[in-house]
């Protein structure tokens, strides 16, 4: 999978996703490519934004210079055509389901903005001709979209085929722990523990060193329960709406 990711700081990357799995598989199961929206500038200057229509604090990226940047990235492209996404808290929401989509593509281009954004008519034309979409990875607000770029990256990579082989597969963390029958069920994912047996007074839960397999995945089935109904009640009731449904 190549990834483009259109930025003002192409510095930036690739961070933290030089380490760990993403790291080690980078040149093999997918690569790396930044463009500096800087370099589309159409002045002496290297001014890529201009104060806002209307009036109002901030500046705004032009509309041909991130034409210009997303039509270089997509040259980059020759056969089937990348999902491309643009970074904004006015996106729609990130999630497993929309990383998991997104990974069943050979191409990602990630668009990056800054400062208050980006003239609205290059991301209708790009929505509208190349089906772009506007991505949100939280009810927060950033400085700009490389940070939650990199979220991005991270989860999607996690569904590209062989990348987590011989590692803990994406199946059985958070939202995809599965029940005693292997099901996936939408649930948070139960603790933790390893060795030493006690420590400060805390033990490891008996069940877990009984060696009886039913009951340990019984015991963690009921903690994920518990931790969802308590921690993400909104959770916990889709995955009961969804049960009823099934049934
Ligand atoms: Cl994708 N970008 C920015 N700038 N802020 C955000 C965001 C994205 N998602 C949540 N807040």
């Amino acid at each position: 999978m190549l990834i483009t990711v259109i930025t003002l700081f192409p510095s930036a990357f690739p961070g933290i996703l030089a380490y760990s799995i993403p790291g080690k598989q980078l040149g093999k199961l997918w690569d790396l490519k930044t463009i500096n929206i800087r370099d589309y500038s159409d002045n002496k200057w290297q001014r890529v934004d201009d104060t806002p229509y209307g009036g109002g604090a901030g500046m705004v990226i032009k509309p041909n210079i991130i034409h210009d940047a997303l039509t270089s990235a997509l040259n980059n492209y020759p056969g089937k055509p990348p999902a491309i996404t643009y970074m904004t808290p006015r996106g729609q929401l990130f999630n497993n389901v929309v990383a998991r989509k997104l990974a069943k593509n050979d191409g990602l281009i990630i668009l990056c903005g800054r400062y208050e954004g980006i003239d609205q008519r290059v991301i209708d034309y790009w929505k509208i001709h190349h089906n772009m979409e506007e991505i949100s990875i939280g009810d927060y607000v950033l400085f700009g979209g490389e940070v939650a770029s990199m979220v991005v990256i991270e989860s999607v990579l996690r569904f590209v085929p062989n990348m987590m082989h011989n590692h803990t597969s994406p199946e059985n963390e958070s939202f995809e722990v599965r029940d005693i029958n292997g099901t996936q069920v939408d649930l948070l994912e139960y603790p933790q523990y390893t060795k030493p047996a006690i420590w400060h007074d805390y033990s490891v839960p008996s069940v877990l060193l009984s060696g009886n397999h039913l009951e340990i995945a019984k015991w963690q089935i009921e903690q994920s329960t518990q931790i969802t109904k308590t921690v993400r009640p909104d959770l916990w009731n889709s995955y009961n709406c969804k049960k009823r449904y099934e049934q």
